[in-house]
């Protein structure tokens, strides 16, 4: 039976990153409160903001913002201590990791309650280690890799059971060396991400089948050179940050074609209104923005500043707060 592979046509490239049109949308997003998208995305919007703040931050815009931090210290829910995406909104792990994220890189981590957060973290965290994303007890790898980021972010690892973390994790790995969202779920890239920055963050990388699972990975990238998520599905800019980022921490990143991939997402790019799109003449969105800028970062794109590959933060941010994620050679 013949397989059919899902892919896009890649036409009228820019040869260019258009790195002031890319500024200017994603400056354009917080100026914008009053249109009908921000209206309609304000269950993300802590998140939205950790993108489009870092996307800056990589093309060396100084982010800092007193207005910023006073939205972040409003969402913070003085009972859990945890972070929601939007005033009055339940807390999530999601949120409270991009808030972390945001404080810690302009250096003001401190104007929320630090200790409500890592209470909020451990109260997630269930029987056999692993961790739902809020009081409603969705369990995903995902927020694993949130806890354990939120609390290395803030010094706090020592507060969760990390051995019992690990267990779970290493039971979501699949035959293919991929993991998915929980024991027994299909490998996706993602995924693979947040368990191998997990397992970075953890210092545990030794339990990965580190070139079976690299080789999956490689297996991603498409005639088109775009990279997809998991086998039949179509490429996504996205990708270039869960498939590279995975990569790097594997210690493989030049198993991938370089000039294919960077030419996607250059293709991606909407040269009237900047940004990026998932796929090539899509809608841009600060999402995609950050991934496709974080790609072409860890590709080698010197006018991009160093991004670490477990915490998609600048890694000066990261050397400065002392962390050393493990990373495979
Ligand atoms: C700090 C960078 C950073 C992230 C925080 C939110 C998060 C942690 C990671 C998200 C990882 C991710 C993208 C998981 C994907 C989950 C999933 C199974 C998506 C499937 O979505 P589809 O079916 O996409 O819409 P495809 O591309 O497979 O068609
Ligand atoms: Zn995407």
């Amino acid at each position: 039976m013949a397989t059919l592979i899902k892919d896009v046509k890649l036409e009228n490239v820019p040869t260019e990153v258009l790195f002031d049109k890319h500024k200017e949308f994603l400056q354009s997003y917080e100026k914008d409160e009053n249109n009908y998208e921000y209206g309609m995305t304000d269950y993300l919007r802590i998140s939205g903001m950790y993108w489009g703040l870092t996307a800056l931050e990589l093309m060396s815009i100084n982010t800092k913002n007193q207005k910023v931090i006073d939205f972040i210290v409003k969402c913070q829910d003085p009972e859990s201590g945890g972070i929601s995406g939007c005033i009055d909104h339940d807390p999530h792990m999601l949120h409270t990791l991009s808030a972390v994220q945001i404080l810690v890189t302009m250096d003001e981590v401190n104007a929320i309650d630090v200790e409500g957060v890592v209470k909020y973290v451990v109260s997630n965290q269930q029987e056999d280690g692993s961790f739902t994303g809020d009081k409603w007890g969705e369990v995903d790898t995902r927020f694993s890799f949130t806890a354990v980021a939120t609390l290395a972010l803030l010094n706090r690892l020592d507060a969760i059971d990390v051995k019992k973390a690990v267990e779970f994790v290493q039971s979501c790995m699949n035959f293919d060396g991929g993991f998915g969202s929980r024991p027994l779920s299909e490998s996706h890239a993602g995924l693979i991400y947040c368990c191998l920055g997990f397992l970075s963050i953890t210092n545990s990388l030794h339990i990965v089948e580190q070139d079976t699972l690299a080789w999956w990975l490689c297996e991603r990238q498409l005639s088109s050179g775009g990279l997809n998520g998991r086998p039949e599905k179509l490429p996504d800019v996205c990708y270039s940050w869960w498939v590279l980022s995975s990569l790097s921490i594997l210690g493989r990143i030049h198993w991938i074609n370089h000039s294919a991939i960077q030419n996607y997402i250059k293709a991606c790019q909407d040269v009237e209104t900047g940004g990026f799109s998932d796929r090539p003449g899509n809608v841009t969105d600060p999402y995609h923005t950050l991934f496709g800028l974080a790609g072409l970062g860890l590709l080698g794109d010197e006018r991009i500043i160093k991004v670490n590959p477990t915490f998609c933060m600048p890694q000066a941010v990261i050397d400065k707060l002392g962390l050393k994620p493990q990373i495979l050679s």
